[in-house]
């Protein structure tokens, strides 16, 4: 056997092996959500028909020709039984794209589809596309709502960073064929909008993020709302604040919406990201948030604090420090797939239901955006306790 045949041998076995790992539910957890023991995708996962040229003789160490660094910030969706999700797959050359894995039960055996998806430009070409999130909406299409980046035409000379972030929008009726919608039309750059998965008078209503610039959020004061007449022609003329940033929260700095929100007969049930600084950089964690059945923009309910945030091997990665979410399922018996990202490194899946989930956003205290308030609502509890251990 030449060499060649031996590594290909054990290339293959070793990514089998890891596509056929199933996965563990961690034990005891918080009562809120289970964390399991492995990712679910990771750069590991890529097919290697996307790597490695097979042909001995143009390829005869078997080396692998094109390399991923991540797969990160999965939009996600249920299709034809199957949990499906469109992955932000970050080649080593730190271009984007899209790419759909599916699996069985929705926490391990993921595997992508033989070929990325085929995302069609718009005249004025996007050089990076990432964070897609997925709506099955009213009107029959699956619309795909992601970032899509270009250089910013009026950075200075020497200034190869200035960038311009816009949602890009694309819809289709299969997951394969995508068809591409000219992007939002809004006065801000935006990261992170969100199609809402029905009609609101009439209208289709998107979850925006209003910012000064391409990092900085400034002014923005949040995530958005606002209403369009035509996805095919999408232009906002007004958006307003529904999900506020405050001092000294875990969303000091900016947030955005996660995926769109799942309706529960409580009201429309909220994933976000909230982002604050500090010495280490900009610190992400997720958090849920609770708004009214009738008028989505209405809060409910916010518990104080994150939800989810990096935890052991999740702090480390590409960008470290990081939990990002677009995606999640619900499933008809009620449980929860939350899917999430660490450190813009690698896939994760937390299992939840609507009932936990329900219960954690209206029965955790809200913030009281003071240290005293905080004290306050800890003494709640330890006498509440008192009596019960009496
Ligand atoms: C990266 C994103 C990041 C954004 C803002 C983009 O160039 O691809 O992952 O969220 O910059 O930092
Ligand atoms: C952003 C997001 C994500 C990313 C995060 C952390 O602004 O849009 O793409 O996970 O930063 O780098």
């Amino acid at each position: 056997m030449t060499n060649f045949e031996e590594r290909l041998n054990v290339i293959k076995a070793k990514h089998e092996q890891l596509l056929k790992t199933k996965n563990v539910k961690d034990t005891v957890g918080n009562g809120i959500y289970d964390r399991y023991q492995y990712p679910i995708i990771t750069a590991d996962h890529i097919p290697l028909a996307w790597r490695y040229d097979f042909n001995i003789v143009t390829n005869p160490h078997l080396m692998e020709r094109i390399g991923y660094n991540a797969t990160l910030n999965a939009g996600a969706i249920k299709w034809n039984g199957k949990y499906v999700l469109v992955v932000r797959v970050e080649g080593n050359d730190r271009k984007s794209f899209f790419a759909i894995a599916e699996s069985e039960n929705g926490v391990d055996n993921f595997r992508f589809w033989d070929e990325p998806v085929t995302l069609p430009e718009t005249e004025d070409p996007d050089t990076n596309v990432y964070d897609m999130r997925l709506t099955a909406h009213q009107d029959g299409w699956i619309y795909g709502v992601f970032c899509s980046e270009r250089k910013d035409p009026a950075a200075p000379a020497g200034d190869l960073s200035s960038a311009v972030a816009a949602a890009g929008i694309a819809r289709t009726k299969d997951l394969i064929n995508w068809e591409r919608l000219p992007d939002l039309k809004t006065k801000s750059q935006q990261r992170n909008v969100v199609l809402h998965p029905e009609f609101i008078d009439g209208k289709y209503a998107l979850y925006t993020r209003p910012q000064d610039g391409f990092i900085d959020t400034g002014s923005g004061g949040g995530i958005g709302w606002a209403l369009v007449d035509d996805m095919t022609n999408a232009e906002i003329t007004e958006e307003k604040i529904i999900n506020h940033r405050y001092y000294h929260t875990i969303k000091e700095l900016k947030n955005g919406e996660g995926p769109h929100p799942i309706k529960t007969n409580k009201g429309w049930l909220h994933l976000a990201h909230g982002v604050r600084n500090c010495a280490a950089g900009l610190r992400y964690v997720l958090y849920l948030y609770l708004t009214d059945l009738e008028d989505p923009t209405k809060l409910i309910a916010e518990p104080a604090g994150f939800f989810m945030a990096p935890q052991n091997e999740e702090r480390v990665g590409d960008v470290s420090n990081v939990l990002f979410s677009n995606g999640w399922i619900a499933d008809e018996d009620g449980t929860v797939f939350i899917y999430y990202a660490s450190s813009d490194t690698r896939m994760h899946v937390a299992t939840s239901t609507i009932e936990k989930l329900l219960d954690y956003v209206q029965n955790t205290p809200a913030d009281g955006y003071r240290t005293f308030a905080s004290v306050q609502t800890i003494k709640n509890l330890i006498s509440a306790n008192k009596e019960l251990l009496k």
